[in-house]
């Protein structure tokens, strides 16, 4: 079992993901637990205020450090430790291998940016880990946060049924084969006949041939992290001999 701790503004954001299909059954078996904090909960003040101008000026606001301090400080406390990772374009790329180490922990926490990012001093005093999901501005982290519980909760034994497993998922060493389902011709357009052939050593060498193919295309980056080693290297020879694949 995994516990996600999320601070955030906006609680209310996850109810509806959390609320249906692979999620609502993992935390319904208990394999995932979500307990989300509204960090403006430890806010001073009339107007429990926590964003606030940067100094220096400039446009945006800046969450103030007071409120996070006290709410992380807080959640911090309640047990098991872990490391409190702040959501943000300038952190560490999620790939799946960062994926599958964060699926080894017990807990996670995670802080919700928003407005143009946390105090400074937030982030060098109290922040552990930083994570990004991509080169690009989002308004806040909590749509980055409910893709790490995602891609977490899915490597967890059970939270998985039979219709798809985390183990076929090939990425990150390989792009996926195409995949066909019925009719078994569409406007025209058939289904790759060795699927249809009950040859399942054909079936499976397609496939493999296909995702290689897809790889070249789309990632070669890949085929240079992770080298094309046995049966791929001949299917990448049959590649390079196709017509057209000069
Ligand atoms: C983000 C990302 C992201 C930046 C300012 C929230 C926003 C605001 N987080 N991967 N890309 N965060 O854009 O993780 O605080």
């Amino acid at each position: 079992m995994i516990r996600f701790d999320i601070l955030t503004l906006f609680p209310e954001m996850f109810a509806s993901v959390l609320g249906e299909s692979i999620l609502k059954r993992a935390v319904q078996a208990g394999l995932i637990e979500v307990r989300l904090f509204d960090f403006r909960d430890w806010a001073e003040g009339r107007h429990r205020q926590v964003d606030d101008v940067p100094y220096g000026g400039g446009d945006g606001m800046v969450l103030k450090p007071e409120p996070l301090f006290a709410a992380i400080r807080a959640v911090r406390a309640e047990g098991p430790e872990s490391p409190v990772t702040l959501l943000t374009p300038q952190g560490r790329r999620l790939d799946q291998a960062l994926v599958q180490e964060l699926a080894a922990r017990p807990r996670l926490i995670l802080v919700c940016g928003r407005y143009a990012g946390v105090d400074e001093r937030v982030r060098r005093h109290l922040v552990d880990e930083e994570l990004s999901i991509g080169d690009y501005v989002l308004s806040g982290g909590e749509l980055p946060a409910l893709v790490v519980i995602e891609a977490v909760a899915r490597l967890l034994p059970g939270v998985l049924g039979n219709q798809d497993s985390a183990a076929a998922d090939s990425f990150p060493r390989r792009l996926e084969a195409p995949q066909y389902t019925r009719p078994l011709e569409f406007e025209g357009h058939a289904v790759p006949e060795v699927l249809v052939s009950g040859h399942h050593e054909a079936i499976r060498r397609w496939r493999k041939k296909e995702s290689l193919r897809r790889t070249l295309e789309r990632r070669p980056d890949l085929l240079e992290k992770y080298p094309p080693e046995g049966e791929e290297a001949a299917l990448l020879e049959e590649l390079a001999g196709e017509p057209g694949r000069g």
